[in-house]
């Protein structure tokens, strides 16, 4: 049996109840084979893939906190430091009833290739907590917040692990998380990315993982002949990512005719209002019904009449969240012509999709490439804090924008090293894995 199958049997039997890890692992490793083939004995020798599959630690805690009634409240919550053979754990935190360690794993896992296609010296982790955000007043999400660090604080800090946003972790929760880090350590330090504009944060990080997939989107289209000039594009998602990635967009040309949330989707063939969604969404934290309440052109979906990939489009950007584009969406995107579908969520496309995509001409860019301005952008913001200044706006998008356009092309060229030109899953995984491996081995067994 090969190295790869051999490895992977092993990851499936340790983990087989974590469905999300298993694919984010079987995606990877199957498209590493050329790469394993060609160094198999000095692989299977040192164990790197036993080693890269399983975390340095799995941090499990509980979170008490009390509610608006005088509750008693008790979530779990996470972090997953898997490998800082480049640089320091980082990683995001997401906040949301799914959250499970395999869910956890999974993101701390992709974050690993991700981060090294960066180039920045990052690591990989990520953490969380079963806790829902939605509906939380204020005081409750600073109780829960100021909870989750008092014990997350005892297993981080600036050049250890820096975790930052995801999925319901914005500005505000990073705000109480840094204010209790700080007054339990008594350190004003780098130790989360996201941070607000007047206590460390950088410029640009709010629009970055938007702007960056889109950056990336543009060169891709470039590269093929095209622009985003007049391109209709579907976006899922209605949270930070599909935000700047709309605006990002429409700034470039493309009208952005759709997003969605876990209720229900818009479909505005004028285009999406950038200001109206960020009213909602950013300010009044409420549901898209509002947004079509304020909008002539908009027609409202329930999440169970289908979803935004039944719109024809030029490009589709899933910004929401893990397998939210199947098989029967891809299907339907492949019959209306669409060109190209680049990730700005986390493993949104499973992989029979993915595939079914990459067989039917559209170029296909998985997350860990596309949506990887983010976390480039936090490290920007870690080297602001170290340097102890800021950059101006410009500066760091200028940066932003110079790191997707050599992702892309450092994509682009290990696909074709190996001789799978145009298949940009295996770009990245191949580019991201081969600085892990190189460093891995410099460092002995660890
Ligand atoms: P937000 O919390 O800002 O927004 C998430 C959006 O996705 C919301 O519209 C939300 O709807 C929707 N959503 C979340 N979970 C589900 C679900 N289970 N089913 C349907 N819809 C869902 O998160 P982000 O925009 O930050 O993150 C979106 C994706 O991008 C995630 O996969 C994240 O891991 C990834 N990502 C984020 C980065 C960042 O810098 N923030 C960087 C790189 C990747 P609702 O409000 O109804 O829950
Ligand atoms: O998935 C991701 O890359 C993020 N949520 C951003 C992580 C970060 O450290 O900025």
């Amino acid at each position: 049996m090969s190295y790869v199958d051999e490895v992977l049997e092993l990851v499936k039997k340790k983990n087989a109840s974590e469905p999300e890890f298993l694919q984010a692992v079987t995606e990877v490793l199957n498209s590493l084979r050329p790469v394993v083939e060609a160094n198999e004995e000095l692989y299977r020798k040192n164990a790197i893939l036993e080693r890269i599959t399983e975390p340095d630690r799995q941090i499990l805690f509980r979170v008490p906190w009390v509610d608006d009634n005088g509750q008693v409240q008790v979530n779990r919550g996470f972090r997953v430091q898997f490998n800082n053979a480049i640089g320091p754990y980082k990683g995001g935190l997401r906040l949301h009833p799914s959250v499970n360690l395999g869910i956890i794993k999974f993101l701390g896992f992709e974050q690993i290739f991700k981060n090294s296609l960066t180039s920045l010296p990052i690591g990989g982790g990520k953490g969380g907590s079963d806790f829902d955000p939605k509906g939380k007043s204020d005081r409750e999400i600073m109780a829960f917040c100021q909870s989750f660090m008092t014990e997350l604080s005892k297993y981080i800090g600036a050049d250890v692990d820096v975790p930052a946003g995801d999925i319901g972790t914005g500005a505000r929760e990073i705000g109480f998380m840094f204010g209790q880090y700080k007054r339990i350590k008594g350190s004003f330090e780098g130790v989360l990315t996201g941070k607000g504009l007047t206590y460390g944060g950088s410029l640009a990080r709010t629009e970055a993982t938007g702007y960056g997939l889109l950056y990336l989107t543009q060169e891709l289209m470039k590269c093929h002949g095209e622009s985003m000039e007049q391109k209709i594009v579907t976006v899922s998602g209605a949270g930070n990512v599909a935000i700047y990635a709309t605006q990002k967009a429409q700034q470039m040309g493309a009208k952005v005719v759709t997003c969605s949330d876990s209720t229900g989707w818009i479909y505005d063939p004028e285009g999406i209002d950038v200001a109206l969604l960020k009213e909602v969404k950013e300010v009044k934290r409420a549901r898209l019904t509002e947004y079509a309440a304020a909008r002539k052109s908009a027609e409202y979906h329930e999440a169970k009449d289908g979803s935004v990939w039944q719109i024809p489009c030029d490009i589709a950007l899933p910004c929401a969240t893990q397998n939210e584009l199947l098989i029967d969406d891809a299907k339907k995107l492949v019959a209306n012509g669409c060109k190209a579908v680049c990730e700005g969520a986390n493993m949104p496309t499973t992989i029979d999709a993915t595939e079914y995509l990459q067989n039917n001409g559209v170029w296909f860019v998985g997350g860990k490439a596309a949506n990887a301005g983010g976390v480039a952008t936090s490290a920007l913001e870690m080297s602001q804090n170290s340097e102890r200044l800021s950059w101006t706006f410009e500066e760091v998008d200028a940066k932003l924008q110079g790191i997707m356009v050599n992702i892309y092309h450092n994509i682009d060229d290990a696909a074709k090293r190996y001789g799978m030109e145009g298949n940009y899953v295996a770009g990245a995984n191949i580019a991201g894995f081969e600085k892990v491996v190189n460093a891995m081995l410099a460092q002995g067994v660890v």
